[in-house]
């Protein structure tokens, strides 16, 4: 099963879409197997979005996602790296189609509510970045057999 990196940002964090953006990814049937709320230091910040280093957006970029509490999420599933962009949507929200969580919530670029992997190997990179391995939980779901065929 894969797993993915899932966070609600700042934004989401104010505005009470974390309950909402859980939901989404609980009813689709995908299972969490880690979460943590916490606010990023600059340094993690920076290591997150250091393919973004040399780009105008880089500041205001850090200074947005360290401004507030975010909520980390692994999610585990069939698929999930994927699956979970499309439920985000497009990273510009006003491209975002409608009923994604970007396209449901969003305006602004730099205000995209959440963030998802963008490939099975970022999602194992920033997995390695937000959470430690004894943080990452094993467990049967009985309601599996009928998630699964
Ligand atoms: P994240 O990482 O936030 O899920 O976004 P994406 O993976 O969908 O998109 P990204 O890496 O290209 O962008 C990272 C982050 O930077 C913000 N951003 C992006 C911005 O503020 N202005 C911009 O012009 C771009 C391209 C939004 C997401």
């Amino acid at each position: 099963m894969e797993r993915t990196f899932v966070m609600v940002k700042p934004d989401g964090v104010q505005r009470g879409l974390v309950g909402e953006i859980i939901a989404r990814f609980e009813r689709r049937g995908y299972k969490l197997v880690g979460l943590k709320l916490f606010t990023m230091p600059t340094a993690l910040a920076e290591t997150h979005y250091g393919e973004h280093r040399n780009k105008a957006f880089f500041k205001g970029l850090v200074d947005f996602i360290t401004s507030g509490p975010v909520a980390a999420m692994v999610w585990e599933g069939k698929n999930v790296v994927a699956a979970a962009r499309e439920m985000l949507g497009a990273t510009d929200p006003q491209k975002a189609l409608p009923g994604t969580i970007r396209g449901t919530y969003g305006i602004d670029i730099g205000r995209n509510v959440a963030h998802g992997s963008d490939s099975e190997a970022s999602a194992v990179r920033e997995i390695g970045i937000f959470f430690e391995e004894a943080e990452l939980l094993s467990y049967n779901r009985a309601i599996d057999t009928w998630i699964y065929e």
